[in-house]
């Protein structure tokens, strides 16, 4: 089938969309299009220049923006990378479970084998599908993986056809790749030994051996020391699969382009999730002192080349017609992540955050609205959306697109905004849920956090916690920075907020 055939018209599609929102379960593979989640880590949604950036310029990023639709309040659902990956994923507000928060190196698999996520619905639509880059959502039974022989209980598990994965982040151990079951390039002769717990093996350690550093962590990261590099937990073993910093990008993506290539001719959905550009920032040397803002500035522009390779691969494939993509990030800025690369000595005016504040682990909307473009060429209109869009309504709404029934209590937060995020309506949710340690929520032009203990400020990233020991009330359309708490002039709002949030709590579908 060539790959014109995948959409042969575009009135086509239109009658499949209105099917699909109008309940009916039919489908036809044959109108399925493709579908490519672009997800970056740590990136701010002020980070592009199409959200206002001038210092910093991404142009592969404004390309899919003007050629799409550009949202302006589009969120995560949380702060941190482990409980937005998983609700991306399944559907379901991470805060709902236990064991859902910043997963280490050798967590086990936190969505169980089996469940019903955005992958297995997409592959009961008939879709071929991979996940390539970050993964953070722990892999093997109880007790974490077998990383020396066949590791069960990962994406392949939960509806993937194929990944190839960085386990947990860049900045932890193991430091090796996974594809499919198998940490890629191991040699059986020198089996991987991983402790999160005390040092395991000879290797030197950042606390030990700083004067072996290319990078010199600030806080945290002073265990294992891996391509010059200290990182979070200790390992030994498995040198001919450790991976170097400055090839992650160019591996990845890679592989996330080879991906499409052999998938062209039916309908597939790829999970492009890039390193870049969480710590440590180690890009290659392509970009290394381009963005004049050191190793963080250079990390954006690495990842703008990312989304640039695949734009021209779609393009190249002339899929463009037939192919959804989404760019977005998995939570908000954060300058200083625990190494000293520059980052906060040559942020100059840069705003990473744009307009927003607090950042990457607050509660403040710097840590969960996020840079998000949806781009389908022939289907969404150019231009920028004001909807209220969450994450977490990709699961629904791509079933919905392609005629599959979220059952037996599959996703039970996610919503069919399909109209949304094809831009065929301006309306998006009523309401939603971010998630920081605690909750807030955001309804219309109103953002209400729960009160409670804890320090207003993280100090050692410098970033506004949004932590209060009151109720905390901002109007983000005439305030977007909440600088103006309003609650005590509107008890009648906060009143409503409180129930309304209360209500989400308790019920899975309020
Ligand atoms: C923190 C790490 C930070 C980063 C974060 C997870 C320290 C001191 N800090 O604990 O560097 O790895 O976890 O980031 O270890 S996330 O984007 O994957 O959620
Ligand atoms: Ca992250």
């Amino acid at each position: 089938m060539k790959p014109t055939d995948k959409l042969p018209l575009v009135p086509t599609i239109l009658g499949v969309l209105s099917l699909a929102s109008a309940g009916c379960t039919q489908k036809n593979e044959k109108e399925t299009p493709n579908i490519i989640i672009i997800y970056a880590d740590d990136l701010g949604y002020g980070d592009v220049s199409c959200n206002g950036a001038t210092i910093i310029k991404t142009p592969n990023i404004d390309r899919i923006a003007s050629g799409g639709l550009r949202f302006t309040n589009a969120h995560c659902t949380s702060a941190t990378s482990t409980p937005s990956r998983y609700s991306l994923l399944t559907g379901e507000y991470a805060w709902r479970e236990r064991g859902t928060g910043v997963a280490p190196g050798d967590a086990s698999a936190i969505i169980e084998p089996g469940r019903t996520t955005i992958a297995s619905v997409l592959k009961n639509a008939g879709y071929t599908t991979g996940v390539v880059g970050k993964w953070h959502l722990g892999l093997g039974p109880l007790g974490g993986p077998d990383w020396n022989g066949e590791i069960v209980n990962g994406p392949m598990d939960i509806g993937f056809d194929y990944n190839f994965i960085i386990p947990a982040t860049g900045d932890r151990v193991p430091c090796v790749f996974v594809e499919n079951r198998r940490v890629a390039g191991l040699d059986p002769a020198d089996p991987i030994t991983l402790s999160y717990k005390e040092k395991v093996g000879d290797w030197p350690t950042g606390r030990e051996n700083p004067e072996l550093l290319k990078m010199h962590p600030s806080h945290g990261h002073d265990m294992t020391i891996v391509n010059g590099v200290s990182r979070i937990g200790w390992m030994t073993g498995g040198k001919s699969a450790l991976w170097t910093d400055e090839n992650i990008a160019d591996v990845i993506t890679g592989k996330a382009v080879k991906f499409i290539e052999n998938n062209k001719e039916k309908p597939f959905f790829l999970y492009f999730s890039t390193h870049d550009i969480h710590v440590p920032r180690v890009p290659n040397q392509r970009f290394v002192g381009k963005s004049g803002m050191g190793p963080r500035g250079d990390a954006i522009l690495e990842f703008d080349w990312s989304v640039g390779e695949i734009i021209n691969t779609i393009e190249k494939l002339n899929l463009a017609e037939n192919t959804l993509i989404i760019v977005s990030s998995d939570n908000g800025p954060v300058v200083d992540d625990g190494y000293i690369d520059k980052a906060v000595e040559l942020l100059g005016n840069h705003k990473p955050a744009g307009p927003l504040r607090g950042g990457k682990y607050s509660l403040f909307d710097g840590g969960t609205r996020v840079l998000f473009i949806s781009c389908w060429k022939g289907i969404i209109n150019p231009g920028t959306s004001d909807a209220l869009f969450s994450q977490i309504d990709l699961m629904a709404s791509f079933a919905a697109l392609t005629g599959q029934k979220l059952e037996n209590g599959a996703g039970p937060d996610s919503y069919n905004n399909l109209d949304a995020l094809l831009g065929k309506s301006e309306k998006g949710r009523e309401w939603l849920v971010e998630h920081a340690g605690r909750l807030s929520i955001i309804k219309g032009d109103w953002k209400y956090i729960e009160p409670g203990q804890g320090e207003k400020l993280f100090a050692h990233v410098n970033i506004e916690s949004g932590n209060d020991t009151l109720p905390q009330l901002y109007n983000i359309k005439s305030d977007i920075g909440e600088t103006t708490n309003l609650a005590k002039d509107n008890p009648l709002i906060v009143n409503e907020l409180t129930q309304l949030l209360l209500k989400i709590k308790n019920s899975e579908t309020p």
